[in-house]
């Protein structure tokens, strides 16, 4: 991990810009661009000032041990503040005279008006900055989005064979975290999507004590987390006998998978792979059955940029890691969703997830 590299990248855009300083205060870009290996929470427990000629990061006693060792021959530094950060990161700027300061649009208001009470600059929004560095990924990320991904295939092969009628969604949840976790896994990317029979047409159902019957679809969508790189995939199988319906909307979708992923080109705006997708879907007459988009980013955060969707018309680069995510939703009967993670490379994209992609009955 190379946060010399990234903080010279993020500096170039600093230069570019009015704005002497950034202050960082995603925690996931903080992580980003000190290559910090342990774990700052979420919320305010880490911030990262960057000017011109220094990095400096913020944070309380809780972390002041791990930060410090890792800052040792980087190019920042930890400031160790028992009050706010964004107070201690104030009254320094003060000091250096910084006349207009970058900040984050994801900044809460109350933290926001923190800054403009208190740093004495003019405060100028900046969209997505440390984000678009974020998108291409470097190789060490991409080891550690492959062994994610690896692990997470794993915990599939691992819960076809545990699969029974009358376990839980919740026991199945379980069972696919504690096999991640047992083999490797940071806790696990995001809480896994567990879904039976009709709460499997919701496709962000929540997990419950729903029985598994005959003749339900099943959907799982989960990830293993590796140095702090997520993986995230989705498989849908039958317990026992698929229906010729269910067959017919599966293979829709296992056709839509394969051509999200051919139509996955470096310099393709995300609208355009999505729609490839898309089409596929609508000439079965499952289009309007496909409410979300077919696509986004994945690294330190499992869902980042690029957004392949609908909406979104940047074009993805290559080095960039997106799900191909296509789904069929039936309300209140079944629904089929086939996520793989892929990486955008010259001339096309590499499937990282090697699970099988044909219907399953268990
Ligand atoms: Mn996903």
């Amino acid at each position: 991990m190379n946060a010399d590299a990234r903080l010279a990248a993020l500096r170039r855009r600093l230069a570019d810009s009015e704005a002497e300083a950034l202050f960082v205060t995603c925690v996931s870009n903080v992580v980003y661009l000190t290559g910090f290996d342990g774990v700052f929470d979420a919320d305010a427990s880490a911030a990262c000032l960057v000017t011109r000629d220094e990095a400096r990061v913020y944070t309380d006693s809780r972390y002041a041990e791990a930060a410090g060792l890792a800052s040792q021959g980087t190019a920042w530094s930890v400031t160790v503040s028992a009050n706010s950060l964004d107070a201690r990161m104030c009254e320094d700027l003060t000091g250096a005279g910084a006349r207009v300061l970058a900040f984050e649009t994801s900044l809460t208001y109350a933290r926001h008006r923190v800054l403009s009470e208190h740093s004495g600059a003019r405060l100028l929004a900046t969209e997505q900055w440390v984000e678009e560095l974020r998108e291409v990924k470097e190789a060490a990320e991409l080891e550690r989005i492959s062994g994610a991904a690896a692990l997470t295939d794993r915990a599939f092969e691992h819960i076809l064979g545990v699969l029974a009628l009358g376990m839980t969604e919740s026991e199945v949840a379980v069972e696919l975290e504690s096999f991640m976790r047992r083999n490797g896994s940071e806790g696990v990317a995001f809480p896994s999507i567990v879904a039976s029979g009709p709460n499997s047409s919701r496709p962000h159902a929540s997990v419950t004590d729903r029985r598994i019957e005959r003749g339900d679809a099943l959907t799982m969508d989960f990830g293993a987390r590796i140095g702090g790189y997520c993986a995230d995939m989705t498989r849908t199988v039958v317990i026992g006998k698929a229906t010729e319906e269910f067959q017919r909307v599966y293979e829709a979708v296992r056709a839509a998978n394969i051509v999200g992923r051919e139509a996955m080109r470096a310099g393709v705006p995300g609208v355009d792979i999505d729609r490839a997708a898309r089409d596929s879907l609508d000439a079965v007459a499952l289009g309007e059955h496909f409410g979300h988009g077919l696509g986004h980013g994945v690294g330190l955060d499992v869902h980042e940029l690029p957004v392949v969707s609908p909406r979104d018309t940047r074009p993805v680069p290559v080095g960039a890691v997106v799900t191909v995510e296509p789904g069929a939703y039936l309300e209140g009967r079944f629904g089929v969703r086939i996520e793989d993670l892929v990486v955008i490379e010259d001339g096309g994209c590499r499937t990282l997830t090697a699970s099988r992609r044909d219907l399953i009955e268990v």
